[in-house]
């Protein structure tokens, strides 16, 4: 029989609005007490984090502005999982907002180049004369590819969230939430929560140019690649997916409709799990099969019948990501069974004899 480990009742006064229960819910689960509210109904006002307390914030929107009022190439440089691709699409949706009009993705194949920026990149960035380099969801160790794109007069701005290595690389400003000199209170923001930080320190900026309607419809990538990078739900991402998820549940991307209908998902019922388990391995698998381009191009997509093509491509690569990792095995035998079961309680056979051919 099983036996419950239950903590010893706090002591601590409870926030006068939770019941006794809640408090003491909350209390094991390590919730401290000041954020008690707020992780129970996030609240958009009250719970965002002022995006210029990011250390470089101020001169990261100087020279984005400065390079597109010299009209200057930008290259964003991401990654093949749906963190890398989300905040790719939402930095360039930003910088077109901003007016720039000379704009690129990169995002490496993922066996063929691997994760981050390699030397072969650097050297057709410096032979397609990018004038500015941004990484998303990468670049925080890349210390000799960023070396030489310096060296050839070719700035770079890192935009990440991965650990801080320990040589930095020459980056011209960096926003990365774990490096030891970083300010910014929260640490556990994925690389789309940091360019949306991004977004929100251009609204305060210019709040004609980059409208309340922009930041909030960019909250459903936020949504999608927080809980596919598995980011812890507290503090300020549980405010960001529990928003994002409300704007999902509206979305205006036609790319990102076509594929809720592939995944046969009710759109206005949206939550996590159809995000990590439906939504988000639809996007990984363009990465993993083929290349996360095919993503990219659903998600930006504007014509409904070129969204739906490229919506059943990414469906049909996740049968074959399934099928290289065996789950096609075990989907086939829980098909299996529940047509055993079905036969058996319409047919009334005893006895169905059935086989896997391999
Ligand atoms: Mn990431």
């Amino acid at each position: 029989m099983a036996t419950w480990d239950i903590k010893k009742k706090s002591t601590q006064p409870e926030p006068a609005t939770l019941s006794q229960i809640i408090f003491q819910l909350l209390k094991n689960r390590d919730i401290p007490e000041a954020d008690m509210l707020s992780f129970l109904s996030p609240s958009y006002d009250r719970d965002s984090v002022d995006s210029f307390l990011f250390s470089q914030m101020h001169i990261i929107c100087e020279k984005i502005t400065e390079t597109i009022k010299e009209k200057q190439h930008i290259v964003i440089h991401g990654d093949y999982d749906a963190d890398g691709v989300c905040s790719s699409i939402l930095l360039c949706e930003l910088l077109q907002k901003l007016g720039a009009e000379q704009i690129d993705i990169f995002l490496p194949h993922r066996d063929k180049e691997g994760y981050g920026l390699n030397m072969n990149t650097v050297h057709q960035f410096i032979e397609q004369k990018k004038e500015l380099v941004i990484t998303v969801d990468c670049g925080s160790t890349s210390v000799e590819e960023i070396a030489l794109l310096k060296q050839q007069g070719i700035p770079t701005i890192v935009l990440d969230h991965h650990h801080e290595p320990e040589k930095l690389p020459e980056f011209y400003a960096a926003l990365n939430p774990h490096f030891s000199s970083e300010s910014y209170p929260f640490k556990h923001l994925c690389s789309t929560g940091v360019v949306f930080k991004l977004i929100q320190a251009f609204r305060k900026k210019d709040p004609k140019l980059i409208d309340e309607a922009f930041e909030k419809w960019s909250l459903d990538l936020v949504a999608i690649a927080t809980v596919a990078d598995c980011m812890e739900l507290v503090g300020e991402n549980r405010t960001l997916v529990s928003y994002g998820l409300t704007v999902l549940q509206k979305t205006q991307r036609i790319g990102l409709r076509a594929l809720i209908i592939e995944s046969a998902i009710v759109q206005e019922s949206i939550d996590t799990y159809h995000i990590g388990f439906m939504i988000a391995p639809r996007i990984n698998a363009a990465g993993r099969m083929e290349h996360a381009n095919t993503a990219i191009a659903l998600l930006m997509e504007k014509d409904f019948i070129t969204a739906q093509q490229l919506a059943k491509e990414l469906h049909g690569l996740l049968g074959l990501s399934d099928l290289s990792q065996g789950n096609w095995f075990l989907n086939t035998i829980v098909r299996l069974l529940l047509l055993e079961q079905v036969l058996k309680d319409t047919l009334g056979q005893e006895e169905v004899s059935h086989s896997i051919i391999l």
